[in-house]
This record gives C-alpha cells, structure tokens and sequence, in this order.
C-alpha cells in the first residue's frame, strides 16, 4: 500500500488543514470501524460517495488498512449509474458524508457515514497487506455494454505513483491545485497519490471554477497544476475576459510554478500555444489510460513537443503493433483485471501486452492519431460509450431508433451528439432532462440531428461515418 508520510507536515487542504498525522490517525480509525471484529476485510468491495476533501482521503486509506477494496463513485451521477456499479462488483457497504446520505441510501446496501467513521479512536490490529492484492476498482466504458470495473492492486499503484515522482521529479516542497473528479485515476492516482507519497501539500479547489483557480495560481503557493484539455480552454477564456490588471496578476503568479500538466485527451495545439503565451509554461502533455495508469510523456526536462506525447515513462514498456499501429503497454503498472470478467480480459491483451484501442506513430517521439473504436468518445477527457448511451435511449417511448458518435467540438474536444429517428415532438432539452436520469450528465448528448432512417450498409450496420457528417453538416 503507498503510504503516506506520518509527520505534521501539511498534507491536505479543504476549507481546513490537515497534516500527515491526522491522515494517518483518521484513516486508521476508519480501519477499525471497517474491521469492527474480523482481522481483514479480505478484499471486500467498499464504496463511497464522497466530496473531494480530507473525508474522502482518510476513508480511502482506511478501507485500504482494513484490507478492502476502495470503489469510489461519483456523487453528481444518477441512481442508475451507481447502481450498476453496485450490481457489478457486489459492493456490500456505502460510506457517504452527509450531503450524499440520501443518494447512498437509496443504493439499498448498509451505509455508513464519514462522521461515524473518522470519530472512530479505537486503533485495531491492521492486517498485513502484500502487494499483489486488489486495491481499486474505477469504472470505464468499453465499446460494448455498461461501464466495466477496472481492477489495479496495490503493487499496480504504487509503480503508476513511483513512475510520475521520478519522471516529474515530485518534491515534498511541492503544492498541487487539485480540481479533477475523484472517481478517474488521473484525479486519485497523478494528483492525489503523487502528492501524499511525495510528502507534498494537495490543496481541493472544487468545483473547478476558472477564477478561483487562476487566483490561486496568483497567490504564489501552487507550485503544480494538472488537468484536461477542456479545463485548460476555460482557463484561457476566463483570462481573455479578465480586466489587464487581473491578467498581468494570474500571469505573474503562473510564470513562477514548477509544472502544468496536460493529459486524458488530445491537447490542441493552439491551446497549447496560447496557454504558453499568457502563463510561460509549456503544457507537459502525457498519455494514459485507467487500466495502466500514465505510459507516455513528455519530458520535465527537455523539450516538449507539441502535439506529441513524448517518451515510455520509468518502469513502463510501450510498442506499436506492427500492422494497425495500435499502442501496447506492459509493466507494474498494467492492471490485474477487469472484475468479473476473465474473457474480456484475456481479449484486451496480446502475448502479455495490454491494447489500449489507440493507434499513433513514433517519429522520435510518439504522437496519437486516433481510436480504433468509433463508438468510444473522449468529452472533456472523459471517456464514454456511444452503444452504452444508444441503448439507454432506446428504451424512451419516443425514440424508434438512435446513433450516437463524438463530433469534434472545441470546447469538449469531442461532443456526443444524437442522430434520432422519433416522434417530432421530442426536442433535445426534453431528451436532455429524461436521461440525465440515466446517465452521468457528460454521457448526455448535447447536440442533435433529426432524420427519417439512420444511414445503415447493405447488412443493416448503422455506418457512424455518414452519421458523423449528417450532424456536423
Ligand atoms: C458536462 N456538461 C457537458 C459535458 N460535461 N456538456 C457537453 N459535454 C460534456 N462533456 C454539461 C452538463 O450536462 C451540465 O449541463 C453542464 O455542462 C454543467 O455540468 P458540470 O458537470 O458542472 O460540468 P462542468 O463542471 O462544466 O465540467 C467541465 C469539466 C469536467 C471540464 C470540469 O468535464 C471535468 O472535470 N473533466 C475531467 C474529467 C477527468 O478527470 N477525466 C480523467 C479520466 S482518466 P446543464 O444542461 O445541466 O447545464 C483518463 C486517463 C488519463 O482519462 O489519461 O488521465
Ligand atoms: P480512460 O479510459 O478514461 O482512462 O481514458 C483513456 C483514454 O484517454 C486513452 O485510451 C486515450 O484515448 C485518451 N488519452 C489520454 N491521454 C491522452 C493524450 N494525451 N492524447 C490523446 N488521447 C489521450
């Protein structure tokens, strides 16, 4: 297990500040409320909804202590994403804070509360933990069906971790903004786990609101800053409208950081550029996926090339399949499994190599060209199933039939937009607000095209390229 430092250093920033100490107190008596009378928790699949905060950490180390399996899950999704992850990994337990209580309750499985568990003073017994067990459960959709439960140990963490410290060269000087979802590993494990076993500060700024972010940048206290794509565009737009004495502030207090990251989906060039040009810093962009943790960067030294995402990381090995181009990873770093679900596993690797499903060319340098699924969509680096979305909207009353794709969009580097045949009356708003019920809001397609019959080939196969070009025509 990656354990953080037990000092009284600072570790956490919410509205309060907490050291290494208190995280190494709380987290421990959570542990003994899990454990209540058994010895481990021997994998048990532990969830919580939870806001980013100390709460969240100590419960993730303290289910971590008691030898369970941390599930977390987002609380801005509906009732129906939660429980398929309920269902999908036989998650027993829920632990929520107390704005989330109703949500977790409604999930049908025993709850416990945040305030129960860090109040906790008993100091059981912890179980010895190898490292080969299971740690971590995130969700992420493949092209078929619901999402699918990604499995990573905690040997598989700790190299992910070991592998940025080292590439990044983290220091315990450092203080990282943190304004990424809990529930994706480029916000648990590249800035929250990085910064705890560094020794460093992480400070939560949610939700991600440009202006507090760029004022915090301004304070001179930040020294890290990492996020998408999308994030960095709303960054440069709330600059832009700012007064010229607010810019040359923001400005100045960027230029003296360490490091900005850029990751989760392609970074446009001209964002790139442009975000260069108001801050000095050149994005460090990299390359990863939830079931291998970060594979590919440019350098903290060196040049970064735009465009490119840069060199195999320590400890990871990448290569291209000779024919369709298509990266393949393999190291500590690749996960164990994916939950329940052995043949699905063994289909996602070749000769032991994971195949990430993303195609690129190595010019000194790799650089990504694509997918090689068009029903997966990267929005706002998150990633989502076009047939996940599709079968969800099927069963409206309304809807006899349904494409889904990602149409390229400045603001979301892609936007999920629906291709419908249904009755006249259905409007997008009214779509919107049906299967925002269903489904996480950024699954939810926000751009629309009404036709008579979907474009389908001579078997019957909706062909997502026509469909592509009737909606952005
Ligand atoms: C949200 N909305 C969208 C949308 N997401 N509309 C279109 N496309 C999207 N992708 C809509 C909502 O439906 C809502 O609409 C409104 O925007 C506000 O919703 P929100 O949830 O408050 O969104 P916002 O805060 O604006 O989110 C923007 C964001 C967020 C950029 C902060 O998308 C984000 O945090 N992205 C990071 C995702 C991430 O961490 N990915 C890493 C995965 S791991 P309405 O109608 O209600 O107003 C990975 C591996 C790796 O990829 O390499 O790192
Ligand atoms: P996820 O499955 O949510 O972990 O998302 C992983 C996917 O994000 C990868 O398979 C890529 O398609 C995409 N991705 C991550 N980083 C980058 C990047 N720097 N450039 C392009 N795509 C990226």
């Amino acid at each position: 297990m990656i354990i953080p430092h037990s000092s009284e250093n600072l570790a956490l920033a919410d509205q309060q500040c907490h050291s290494y100490r208190e995280l190494t107190e709380k987290s421990h008596g959570t542990c003994s409320a899990l454990l209540k009378d058994r010895e481990d928790l021997i994998e048990e699949r532990i969830a919580f909804l939870i806001s980013p905060g100390f709460a969240y950490v100590a419960t993730l180390f303290g289910i971590w202590k008691a030898g369970g399996i941390a599930v977390p899950m987002s609380p801005k999704h509906p009732l129906t994403e939660l429980m398929h992850i309920v269902n999908e990994v036989s998650v027993t337990r829920i632990i929520c804070d107390p704005p989330h209580r109703k949500l977790a309750e409604q999930c049908g499985i025993p709850v416990l509360s945040t305030e129960q568990l860090l109040s906790s003073s008993e100091t059981k017994l912890m179980p010895t933990l190898e490292d080969h067990r299971r740690a971590l459960i995130l969700f992420t959709s493949g092209s078929t069906g619901r999402p699918k439960g990604v499995v990573t140990t905690h040997a598989n963490i700790r190299a992910q971790v070991d592998s940025l410290l080292e590439a990044w060269e983290w220091t315990s000087t450092y203080r990282i903004l943190h304004v990424l979802p809990l529930h994706h590993i480029h916000g648990i494990v590249n800035v929250l786990l990085c910064s705890l076993k560094a020794g460093a500060v992480c400070e939560f700024s949610h939700p991600f609101q440009p202006d507090v972010v760029w004022d915090r940048m301004a304070s001179g206290e930040i020294s890290l800053f990492m996020a998408v794509p999308t994030i960095y565009s709303r960054l440069i737009k709330t600059f832009e409208q700012a007064s010229t004495q607010e810019q040359n502030r923001w400005s100045q207090g960027a230029r003296s950081m360490r490091l900005h990251v850029s990751g989760s989906a392609a970074l446009p060039v001209p964002v790139l550029e442009k975000w260069e040009s108001i801050t000095g810093q050149r994005l460090l962009e990299r390359y990863g996926m939830t079931e291998i943790g970060m594979a590919l960067s440019n350098p903290y030294r060196g040049e970064r090339r735009p465009g490119f995402v840069g060199e195999p990381l320590p400890g990871v090995e990448v290569r291209l399949a000779k024919e369709t181009g298509e990266i393949e990873v393999r190291g500590p770093n690749v996960f164990l499994e994916y939950w329940n679900r052995s043949e699905e596993t063994s289909a996602s690797f070749r000769e032991g190599w994971f195949c990430t499903g993303d195609i690129a060319v190595y010019e000194e340098g790799y650089r990504i060209l694509g997918r090689s699924s068009v029903d997966i969509i990267k929005t706002g680096g998150y990633k989502v199933s076009a047939l996940e979305i599709e079968a969800v909207l099927r069963e409206h009353d309304l809807i006899e039939d349904c494409a889904v794709v990602g149409v390229t969009d400045s603001e979301w580097g892609e936007r999920v937009a629906l291709c419908l045949v249904g009755d006249p009356s259905l409007t997008l708003s009214m779509i919107r607000e049906w299967a925002k019920e269903r489904l996480a809001s950024y699954k939810v397609p926000s751009k629309m095209r009404r036709v008579e019959k979907l474009p389908r080939n001579a078997m019957g196969k909706v062909q997502k390229h026509l469909v592509r070009q009737l909606i952005e025509s």
